[in-house]
């Protein structure tokens, strides 16, 4: 056993050495690939997304053009929606962790369409009655925008009552936010996900959270099928590679982004570019620097891979 540890350590330090090994000869042979890859670290990104956009750098470019190069990739593996929404409709359930900004989304949502379509074809579904309060505030914004409002007391009744909508063109659908310990909220989102062909569930995250809380909770709500995510708090966020990273590796298209408390104006149809070129501003506004021994331990060993 302490020879199986020993050699253990000894395999650590060895594979250490041979990563900073790569690391210089990378620097050396490829200065631009190793900046790159440095400054895409501190924009937050995820070394197998950072080295595989990284690779399609073609030797000998310039960093002006590597730094494009590099931004449209990623940008194109940002997966957006367009503007559907408000300009479609739909049925959309809110999902998500609690406090992310669930309820403030569907007020902001719930305002735009009336300004651009009226109240007629607006229906407001509060699943959230459980909690005290938020049957109010959702019956308020009803009131203020003239469209109804429907309380659900269990998610059982939510394809009846979506029946009843059927004349509706845009039904939000508010849901709790349940704490990491809910036991019933794997069966509940089942539920959600199996009520009605045409819900389309919607994951709301929020930016501020850490890259690696983002990934969790994307696998968390995995059972209730989003189709989409809402970004929110990105006015909050120190970084955004990561999350970006999590999203473009989970497949799970940005419909709408949330940067502040204002209601309705804070919400803009998510764009791929206008997200990516944010992080790497973040990045630099935040004075994120990448420490030398990270990016030897992370790219050492993909650095024969590239250049
Ligand atoms: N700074 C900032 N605050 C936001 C944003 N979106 C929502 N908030 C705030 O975050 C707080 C929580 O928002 P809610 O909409 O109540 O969150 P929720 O997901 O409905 O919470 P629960 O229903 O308790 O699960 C409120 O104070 C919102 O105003 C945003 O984009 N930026
Ligand atoms: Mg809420």
């Amino acid at each position: 056993m302490a020879l199986e540890s020993e050699l253990k350590t000894l395999r650590r330090i060895l594979e250490t050495q041979l990563a900073q090994l790569a690391w210089k000869d990378l620097a050396r042979r490829a200065p631009i690939h190793t900046e790159m890859l440095r400054e895409l670290t501190e924009v937050g990104l995820t070394p197998d997304l950072a080295a595989e956009v990284v690779a399609a750098v073609p030797a000998g470019m310039e960093l002006t053009s590597a730094r494009r190069l590099t931004i449209a990739s990623i940008a194109q593996r940002v997966l957006v929606t367009g503007d559907r929404w408000l300009q479609e409709g739909g049925r959309i359930a809110l999902v998500g962790p609690t406090g992310v900004g669930k309820s403030a989304t569907l007020a902001k949502l719930a305002v735009r369409w009336v300004l651009l379509h009226g109240p007629r074809d607006l229906a407001l579904v509060a699943g959230d009655s459980l909690r005290i309060g938020a049957h109010g505030e959702a019956h308020s914004l009803g009131q203020l925008l003239g469209a109804p409002v429907y309380a659900l007391e269990d998610f059982g009744e939510l394809p009846d009552l979506l029946a009843r909508l059927g004349r509706h063109r845009f039904v939000l659908i508010d849901t709790p936010g349940s704490s990491q310990r809910d036991a019933q909220l794997a069966g509940r989102l089942a539920a959600l996900a199996a009520a009605d062909e045409q819900i389309e569930t919607a994951l709301v995250l929020a930016a501020s959270t850490q890259a690696g809380a983002v990934a969790e909770t994307v696998a968390r709500f995995a059972p209730a099928k989003p189709t989409s995510c809402v970004l929110t708090k990105v006015d909050e966020a120190a970084s955004l590679g990561g999350t970006l990273s999590v999203l473009v590796r989970s497949r799970l298209p940005i419909s709408y982004v949330s940067e502040g408390q204002r209601v309705p104006e804070d919400l803009r149809p998510a764009r791929a570019l206008e997200l990516v070129t944010s992080a790497v501003q973040l990045a630099r506004t935040s004075g994120a620097a990448a420490d030398e021994d990270l990016l030897k331990r992370r790219f050492g060993e993909v650095a024969h891979a590239l250049a």
